[in-house]
Parts: structure tokens; C-alpha cells; sequence
């Protein structure tokens, strides 16, 4: 089968188009990733023609062997939609996972992503600790979010415990939290380490004044998660922008009732008394 017939290459597509149309994507900004399954790999891999052997920049012996569909380095999410086999890639990982190669894609040329290093150390955290179950990582630059790094302090504790606030469902849908990175030049191994590290306990890390990753099982669970978390951002820019003071909010007590009754556990460390 054609890489662009087969259902995992059309559900990346549509979420890179959803993401763009969101306005998170000016430019070339952001990058998403996929870890195929074997089946996927088996069903596409007589469309595929292997390029030279690349460092990645780190080392992922986790992902040794692996195959993931990336979006292009300085290639456009609003053009994914119209030219994907220009915008995209699929990569190898070779057996030490030291190395990728471009084995389908980019057909006018190019490097995967400049936040590989990122994507593949978050993924090989995350196939780790989900026993494979979660196979993409996604970076965008949300307005809001990235808004809310010049004004709450840089912690886990604070970005987690605001955005809770702002919507019923946040710590339902994220009731692990949120981690924060402070500014970092992006695109290298050191920014990837401080990522990976908080995807050991959260499934959401904020870059300060960059952007957002989100890691998940699916593109639908992945996209609606970094979705929820910037909608929550959105809710705190504008109650910051119409009063500095709350005059009501849900308290701590109130998150322990909801986490009793949705079945979340929600850490003691983010219902701190204010
Ligand atoms: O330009 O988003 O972080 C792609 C990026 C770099
Ligand atoms: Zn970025």
C-alpha cells in the first residue's frame, strides 16, 4: 500500500490541518510525530526507499528498530494538508538508536523535524511507561499558553493549579498536571533531556515563551488534550484580562470531591491552600 492511502498517514494529516487551523502553526512552527505499529510498518514498507544513515543528536535505545511518520524540518503545517510526501517523512531508528534514516517522504528534500531529539526521547519515556501504548508527541505553539509564561510563575504548581481552575474537565483530563520548562534555545539534546523528564510523570510540558508538547495514545486523545490545556489557557487570559482578583473559583475541597467521584487521583501537591 501507498504511505498516503493508509489510515495512520490520513489521521496525521487531518490533526496537522486541525492544529494549523487552530492558528498554532504560523510559519513553520511546530512538529508532530508518530510511532508506527508493525502492522503499519509491514503494510506501507514497499513504499519506502532508504536514505543515509543521520545522528539524531542523542541516543534512544528504546526506539532501536522503530519507525515513526514526522513532520519536515522548516516545512509548513499548512502545507502538510496540501503536499504531505513535501512536508513529511517517515524514519528508521537504527539498532542502537544513535541513527535515523528517511526510508519515505520529503521528496523535495530535507531533515525530520529540528525537535527529533525532543520527539524521540519523549516517545521512548513514554513507550516505556505505557507499555507501548502511547505513540504520539505533538509541539505547537499555543497563543495563550505561551501568553501565561510572561505572567504565572514558572512551575509545575502553578500552571497546573490555574488551568484546573478554569474548566471543570481540566483535571479530569490532565489530573496528573502539567510540567513547565524554563527558556531553553530549543531544537537540541539538552532542552530534549529537561522535556523527557517531565514526561516521566506528566503528559503535558509547557516550553516558557515557545509553546507546548503533549504526548498520547492517538492523534484524536493527543490533539485534545494539548487542546484542553490551551482552551483552559484561554479562559485565564482573559479573567486576568478583565480583573486581577477571582471572585470565586473551584477551591481544593471541591477538586477532592470531583476526583472521588471521576475516579482521577489528583496529586496534593496542586491543592495547595492559596
Ligand atoms: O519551527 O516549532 O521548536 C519548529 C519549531 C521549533
Ligand atoms: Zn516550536
Amino acid at each position: 500500500m501507498k504511505v498516503l492511502d493508509a489510515e495512520f498517514t490520513k489521521g496525521f494529516i487531518r490533526m496537522a490541518n486541525d492544529g494549523w487551523e487552530q492558528g498554532w502553526h504560523e510559519r513553520n512552527g511546530g512538529n508532530l510525530s508518530y510511532r508506527m505499529k508493525s502492522v503499519e510498518v509491514e503494510l506501507v514498507k514497499e513504499d519506502f526507499k532508504a536514505g543515509d544513515w543521520q545522528d539524531i543528536g542523542t541516543t534512544v535505545p528504546g526506539l532501536a528498530g522503530e519507525f515513526f511518520l514526522v513532520t519536515g524540518s522548516g516545512k509548513f503545517f499548512r502545507n502538510v494538508i496540501i503536499k504531505p510526501e513535501d512536508s513529511l517523512c517517515i524514519v528508521e531508528i537504527d539498532e542502537k538508536g544513535e541513527k535515523y534514516r528517511i526510508v519515505w517522504g520529503l521528496v523535495n528534500g530535507g531533515r525530520p523535524t529540528s525537535e527529533l531529539p525532543s520527539h524521540l526521547m519523549n516517545h521512548e519515556v513514554k513507550k516505556r511507561l505505557t507499555d507501548g501504548r502511547y505513540r504520539v508527541i505533538y509541539h505547537a505553539h499555543t497563543t495563550n499558553t505561551i501568553a501565561l509564561t510572561f505572567v504565572l510563575p514558572l512551575t509545575d504548581e502553578a500552571f497546573t493549579r490555574e488551568l484546573w481552575e478554569m474548566a471543570t474537565e481540566c483535571p479530569v483530563v490532565f489530573p496528573d498536571g502539567i510540567g513547565v520548562v524554563p527558556w531553553m534555545v530549543p531544537g537540541g539534546r539538552e532542552i530534549a533531556v529537561e522535556t523527557s523528564k517531565l514526561m516521566e510523570k506528566y503528559d503535558v510540558a509547557i516550553w516558557a515563551h515557545h509553546g507546548m508538547f503533549a504526548a498520547g495514545e492517538d492523534f484524536d486523545l493527543t490533539f485534545g488534550l494539548l487542546h484542553t490545556v490551551e482552551k483552559a489557557a484561554e479562559i485565564l487570559v482573559k479573567m486576568l484580562s478583565m480583573t486581577g482578583q477571582k471572585r470565586q473559583t473551584i477551591t481544593p475541597d471541591d477538586f477532592r470531591h470531583l476526583a472521588k467521584d471521576f475516579n482521577v487521583t489528583l496529586p496534593e501537591k496542586f491543592l495547595y491552600e492559596k
